[in-house]
């Protein structure tokens, strides 16, 4: 079923995820980058320099933590902020009908909390450090294309927050169990089902920081808003990777883009395992328009507010809340 999504005010042309080629000449591809976070938010990039055995490790390292007894997982956790978690999304009340892991990206981080995951911490800090590396140059890859596209000139500066030893940039691995598991899982708690009996994985939301790229086994489950308010199912693909534009790019861009609401809904017999980067500057950064998003004809629609701040609203609502509204000019 086609549901309304009611926040939206654009409009998107035509249906059909975009689908990048990263080997593209360098004008037409920045050219179609902006496109595709302008129409959607969201697209599909082919042809990345990610090596396939960086992808396989971290998903095998997944595979092997979600297979372990419950109280072996705990001892990772909570994720408050970051651990093992098990269908509590933040701090206010959202359940969703994973498991995840959730990790800061600084290597200090992993190599310490990789010791409460497994009993091979440094085969599992490599794993996940090398993914980080290439998700990294990945986004900073992308963010070049949009400064090109959008003429701001500003590559240095993008990119750089995003490599500052200071990003609190994010890594987090979800596994949602087959359908057929869910009953033994947790019998105490109620499943939500959306109309056609799909159960609500991870709700509607968008992502607060700047871009995050995804990356899915062959499962399906995610589900994009289009600016028309249309929910479509984004097909997995293990091999490539899927970009959202995040809240933070919303705001640098001035509204130009906008963040892309997105959710997960489940219902087949086989788990899907996802594998989410999410760039984010470092806590102090100022989030503002880029200033030549600004012109007299297109002032600023948000109030300058720093990435800690932000983070803070975030962490204070529910999962699916347009946080943005708080920080907007009226
Ligand atoms: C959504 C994007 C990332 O998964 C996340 C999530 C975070 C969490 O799970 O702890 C949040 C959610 C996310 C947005 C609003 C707050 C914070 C749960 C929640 C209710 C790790 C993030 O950065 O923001």
């Amino acid at each position: 079923m086609v549901a309304p999504c009611p926040t939206r005010t654009k409009k998107t042309k035509a249906l059909g995820i975009p689908t990048i080629d990263l080997s593209m000449e360098r004008s037409k591809l920045s050219e179609l980058v902006v496109k595709a976070c302008e129409e959607y938010g969201f697209f599909k990039v082919v042809n990345h320099s990610v090596a396939k055995e960086v992808i396989s490790r971290l998903e095998e390292e997944g595979t092997e933590f979600f297979s372990k007894s419950s109280s072996e997982k705990r001892q990772a956790g909570p994720a408050n902020p970051f651990g093992y978690g098990c269908r509590n999304i933040g701090p206010n009340g959202d359940m969703g009908e994973l498991e995840y892991l959730l990790l800061h990206t600084n290597p200090i981080c992993i190599s310490e909390r990789s010791k409460t995951i497994t009993n091979d911490p440094t085969k599992f800090s490599g794993a996940v450090n090398d993914y980080i590396e290439a998700a990294k140059d990945l986004t900073c890859e992308i963010l070049d294309l949009v400064v090109e596209g959008l003429w701001v000139q500003e590559k240095f500066s993008i990119s750089k927050v995003i490599k500052d030893v200071h990003s609190d940039s994010l890594l987090r691995i979800n596994h949602y169990p087959p359908v057929s598991l869910k009953g033994n899982w947790d019998p105490s708690n109620e499943i939500q089902s959306d109309n056609n009996n799909n159960n609500v994985g991870f709700g509607e939301h968008s992502d607060p920081q700047i871009l995050t790229i995804l990356r899915s086994n062959n499962v399906g489950g995610l589900q994009i808003s289009t600016h028309d308010g249309l929910w479509i199912p984004v097909p997995p693909d293990p091999n490539q990777f899927f970009v959202m534009v995040g809240d933070a790019l919303q705001v640098m861009t001035n509204g130009r883009f906008e963040s892309v609401r997105h959710r997960v809904l489940t219902n087949t017999t086989k788990p899907r395992m996802s594998m989410m980067y999410f760039a984010a500057p470092p806590l102090n950064w100022w989030i503002t328009p880029m200033p030549k998003m600004v012109t007299p004809h297109n002032p600023s629609l948000y109030k300058p507010f720093t990435w800690a701040q932000y983070k803070q609203a975030a962490y204070s609502l529910r999962l699916g809340d347009t946080r943005l509204d708080l920080f907007k000019i009226q």
